[in-house]
């Protein structure tokens, strides 16, 4: 595991905002910025993400990836799959990912995940992965307008240590970044995600800038594409970006 170099604030506008400013002033690999509250924390394409006060977790990691074969879609499912191992180690709960960026639990969004990068010509500069995890305490019904939110408290009965839920995933997210073989690209990772799909097999919609596509949901790909069977029996796969994802 590598030791985190922690900033923490007790409120912030958004811990991706803090992050990106230092890792454009060259802060290193691995350094994490954390908030008890965030007042202007945005989920993707400039959307609102609501942070409960001192109850939830906001925190952006900073990487400086070794490699430039490297995807955004890659990194947002692997922060997915490390806050949906993080919860099962803590609470025994078993959350779902739906692609390409939200953590479920029983069809309701519990975390969220805004990977953000830099980019030097074709080479990433660095990345901040952004993870906001609804521990303590849902977000007002009035500020969800897609898929129903919730938090882990009312599937456990009881408060969850926040500490000791954002090291868990950390150890988990570590586990898999660091992993000599079975990390970003590898068939293990691929099937790990796809053990935690929602929707898998079932009928979907993907809703593009252009239209929409409507299939079965097959898999993801090991570089964190969606795919599906439509109705012709044809395959389609899809990057994230400016697509939803919704189950019919
Ligand atoms: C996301 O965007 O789900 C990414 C959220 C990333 C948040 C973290 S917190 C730490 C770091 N600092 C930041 O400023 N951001 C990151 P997206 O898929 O675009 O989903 C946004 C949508 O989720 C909104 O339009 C709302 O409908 C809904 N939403 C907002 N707050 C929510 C919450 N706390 N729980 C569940 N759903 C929420």
């Amino acid at each position: 595991m590598i030791t985190h170099r922690i900033i923490h604030h007790n409120v912030i506008g958004s811990t991706n905002d803090e992050a990106k400013r230092l890792a454009a002033s060259g802060e290193k690999d691995g350094t994490l910025i954390t908030a008890d509250t965030q007042t202007a924390g945005r989920g993707r394409m400039g959307r609102v993400w609501f942070t409960p006060p001192d109850s939830a977790i906001a925190m952006s990691l900073i990487l400086r990836p070794a490699t430039s074969e490297i995807h955004l879609a890659q990194l947002s499912l692997l922060g997915g799959l490390a806050v949906a191992e993080g919860i099962e180690a803590v609470t025994g709960l078993k959350p779902q990912l739906k692609w390409p960026n939200d953590v479920l639990i029983e069809d309701k969004k519990v975390a969220g995940v805004l990977a953000e990068a830099s980019f030097d010509g074709n080479k990433v500069e660095w990345v901040v992965l952004g993870i906001g995890i609804n521990v303590n305490a849902a977000p007002p019904p009035e500020v969800i307008l897609e898929t129903p939110a919730t938090c882990l408290r009312p599937w456990t009965g009881r408060e969850i240590n926040r500490a000791e839920l954002m090291r868990a995933v950390l150890d988990h997210f570590d586990s898999h970044y660091y992993s000599a073989d079975a990390g970003l690209g590898s068939e293990t990772l691929t099937k790990e995600w796809k053990a935690r799909l929602a929707y898998l097999g079932k009928p979907v919609r993907v809703v593009t800038a252009i239209g929409w596509v409507e299939g079965a949901l097959r898999g993801v790909t090991s570089a964190g594409n969606l795919t599906m069977r439509l109705a012709d029996g044809s395959h389609r796969e899809f990057l994230a970006g400016d697509v939803h994802l919704r189950r019919m």
